[in-house]
């Protein structure tokens, strides 16, 4: 089967705007397959529905595997949207190139300081902040090969430049992403080159943003069932939901592309639907994955057919996370939750519970545990969010190779220094290993172990 490209493609499927000719606006940090069927796909109808010069040039930070997928095939991929009532296909055209970080820093450094670069975006996932268990910049992995030196290397030459600021829009599952990646890059920088940090503080500016769209890993059989639909192999594919949202904080250094007219809301403030977002769908999320895979399910919608599980989840939504949440004018949580339960249940999906388990050291404090201190603030005690605690407790505790996880380790040790009976004040409890955001009450605590 021919391979797809600008070749290949015939002129009829190929974006309507004339990609050659339009310049790199956007810096992209982290391109895997959320940003295909997200961000790009934003763009893609924003350049085509209004112009601009906003390509996106697409940095790995250290798989190699994107670029041999996209840069043969000039940065076209296939966007499939799946439904029950079947399968649409849009090629997205807005990415340009992929760069290797590693192998090309100064590259990245390059299109960091060009004039025409006046969007930074970022899906580095929740470690690759780079935080320690009390949110502060951990310095000792920041210092290796993170964003922050790459943007440390950028914004010195954008300065020299006398260029203007960049807009750094976090697209990360963390509250109040942008201002954490605000916090952490000038701490990074302050540690460096304090000139830089007020160069960056005075004239850049990190929007908060919430994203949301379901997107599975790509797996042979989605690209499979992909090429038979194009006619062309598509190293590159992605497979996704029909919905979609983006949420940004209006809070831009300069330029952007006309997001707005595509569907995106920009907002005076991200927060009451990032901390929806982040407590119901991601909250549910996790709790799926741990209480899942501990069914022995597989996939998202086997584990929402699970009776038991679909009682925990709709608990946990409605009467946990909820509660804790202030919501915006218009914001209905109760229907909101209608539909996350009517997109968890979509079969055609088959989302991995385990691509979800991954990383939960680093997920759990924003999707569980602030809301489990919000609640108790609250005096509502949350029995869903406990059996889901206690279940990814017994998943860390688990097989070592099932683990994936950068505090896996610390994890496992914890587990052998304290056992069951400990094991709960020494990740939650004063000075515990996950950091303060939940300060649990003994009751809380003994409730956890029970459930151990
Ligand atoms: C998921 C998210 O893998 C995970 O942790 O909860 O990637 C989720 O699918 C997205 O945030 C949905 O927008």
């Amino acid at each position: 089967m021919r391979r797809l490209s600008a070749a290949t493609l015939g002129p009829a499927a190929l974006p309507s705007y004339d990609r050659n000719a339009k310049a790199i606006g956007i810096l992209h940090f982290g391109l895997g397959a959320f940003t295909r069927a997200h961000q790009a796909w934003y763009t893609d109808r924003a350049m085509e529905t209004a112009g601009g010069d906003w390509m996106i040039a697409g940095v790995s930070l250290r798989s190699t595997s994107v670029g041999a997928q996209l840069n043969p095939q000039n940065g076209l991929y296939t966007l499939a949207e799946q439904a029950s009532e079947g399968m649409s296909l849009r090629i997205i055209g807005s990415i340009a190139q992929v760069i290797l970080a590693p192998e090309e820093p100064d590259r990245i450094a390059a299109l960091l300081a060009a004039p025409t670069t006046h969007v930074v975006t970022f899906t580095i996932t929740e470690k690759g902040y780079c935080r320690d268990s009390q949110g502060g910049l951990d310095r000792a992995i920041a210092d290796d090969s993170s964003i922050y030196r790459y943007l440390g290397q950028g914004l010195a030459l954008r300065r020299e430049a006398g260029a203007t600021g960049l807009t750094l829009l976090s697209c990360d599952n963390l509250a109040d992403n942008g201002r954490q990646l605000e916090r952490l890059l000038l701490a990074y920088l302050n540690a460096r080159d304090p000139a830089l940090a007020a160069w960056t503080q005075a004239h850049c500016t990190f929007p908060n943003s919430m994203v949301d769209r379901i997107v599975p890993a790509t797996t042979q059989e989605g690209r499979q069932s992909v090429e038979n639909e194009l006619g062309l192999r598509d190293e590159g594919a992605v497979l996704t939901e029909p919905f979609s949202q983006w949420v940004i904080e209006d809070r831009f250094a300069g330029p952007r592309p006309a997001w707005e007219q595509v569907g995106v809301q920009i907002v005076a403030d991200v927060t009451p639907f990032e901390t929806a977002k982040l407590r119901m769908l991601n909250g549910a999320h996790s709790a799926l994955a741990y209480c899942g895979l501990q069914a022995g399910h597989t996939f998202v919608h086997e584990a929402m057919g699970d009776p038991a599980l679909r009682v925990l989840v709709e608990q946990l939504m409605r009467q946990e996370a909820a509660p804790t949440i202030e919501a915006a004018a218009g914001q209905d949580l109760d229907a909101y939750a209608d539909a996350l339960v009517q997109r968890f249940d979509n079969p055609t999906l088959n989302h991995r519970l385990m691509q979800i388990a991954m990383d939960g050291s680093q997920k759990i404090p924003q999707r569980w545990l602030a809301t489990l201190e919000a609640a108790g603030q609250q005096g509502r005690p949350c029995p869903a969010l406990l059996t889901a605690l206690a279940a990814w407790l017994r998943h860390v505790q688990g097989e070592a190779r099932l683990v994936e996880d950068p505090r896996a380790p610390e994890l496992a040790d914890a587990w052998r220094t304290h056992g069951r009976e400990g094991i709960a004040r020494a990740m939650f409890g004063e000075n515990g290993l996950m950091g303060s955001v939940w300060q649990p009450s003994d009751a809380a605590l003994e409730s956890l172990t029970a459930r151990l």
